[in-house]
């Protein structure tokens, strides 16, 4: 059994973040483990608005002592890092782990928003963690500030801005163009410092998909941690991905989840009546 971990923040309504990568490490057939960075909370009294409640970075070290205790890591994701210092706290505790797959999903905005979430962040990002990433999982609005490129509006755009990320330092780079970009279908540009593959899928005229980009990051990690090259495990992450936007629900009159499940049709398991 592959131990993968999450090193991310925890969705309360459980679509993204931790929670997200944890059903989708039990889809792939995966040992979960999860560090928290920060807790987000959303508020119904005020539209839905999100508070990052960021938690200390000593606890934050010592969850991944726990996790690191025992048998080897086969992969690790980073999502949402709460602050600067947890980011830190994590390469430092990296630097002597020899891990081979590292996947950095820079979560800086949220879905639907070009708001940034955490701008502290960015700069840290950039600098100590895109230097360790296997691959990155940055959506339109990420790929724009990582690259200093702004808003991307076409392909090129995105090939342009994964060359940049990838001069960062990032082995691997996979721009996803998702709902955000004003196309019929849904593309993303993977460039691995030699060529670039564009990816193209069905758009599902869903606004039930919170949680994709998580979704999408873990199902890579766990792809890889079971022995996927890199590229068959994006393509994989995809198919993934698609099928829990397919399948989204509706949570609550604010935001509709994928349905980590829906690849495996998990509904269907554990029949509880005769
Ligand atoms: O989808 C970005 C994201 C990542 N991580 C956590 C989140 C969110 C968005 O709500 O809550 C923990």
């Amino acid at each position: 059994m592959k131990k993968v971990l999450t090193i991310a923040g925890s969705d309360s309504t459980g679509g993204a973040g931790l929670e997200a990568d944890l059903k989708t490490f039990e889809e792939y057939g995966v040992f979960g483990f999860a560090s928290i960075t920060s807790i987000v909370t959303m508020d119904p009294t005020t539209g839905w608005s999100h508070e990052v409640t960021e938690l200390p970075t000593e606890l934050l070290v010592k969850q991944l002592v726990s996790a690191f205790a025992g048998q080897p890591m086969a992969a690790l994701k980073t999502g949402m890092m709460g602050n600067e210092a947890n980011i830190l706290a994590v390469v430092d505790f990296l630097a002597d782990k020899k891990l081979e797959n590292i996947i950095v999903d820079p979560v800086i905005a949220c879905k639907g928003t070009a708001q940034i979430l955490q701008p502290k962040v960015v700069a840290a990002l950039k600098k100590y963690l895109l230097p360790l990433a296997t691959i990155t999982t940055p959506n339109l609005v990420e790929a724009g500030i990582l690259s200093e490129l702004g808003d991307l509006t076409s392909v090129a755009d995105m090939q342009k801005a994964a060359r940049a990320i990838y001069n960062q330092g990032a082995k691997n780079v996979i721009v996803k163009g998702g709902n955000r970009l004003q196309m019929n279908k849904a593309i993303d540009v993977f460039y691995d410092g030699t060529e670039f593959i564009t990816l193209e899928n069905e758009l599902y005229p869903t606004d039930f998909n919170h949680g994709a980009g998580c979704t999408f990051a873990a199902a890579v990690t766990a792809g890889v941690a079971k022995g996927a090259p890199v590229k068959r495990a994006v393509v994989m992450a995809k198919q993934f991905v698609a099928a829990a936007i397919k399948e989204g629900i509706e949570v609550n009159p604010y935001v509709g989840h994928v349905w980590h499940g829906a690849y495996n049709q998990a509904e269907k398991r554990m029949a509880v009546t005769q």
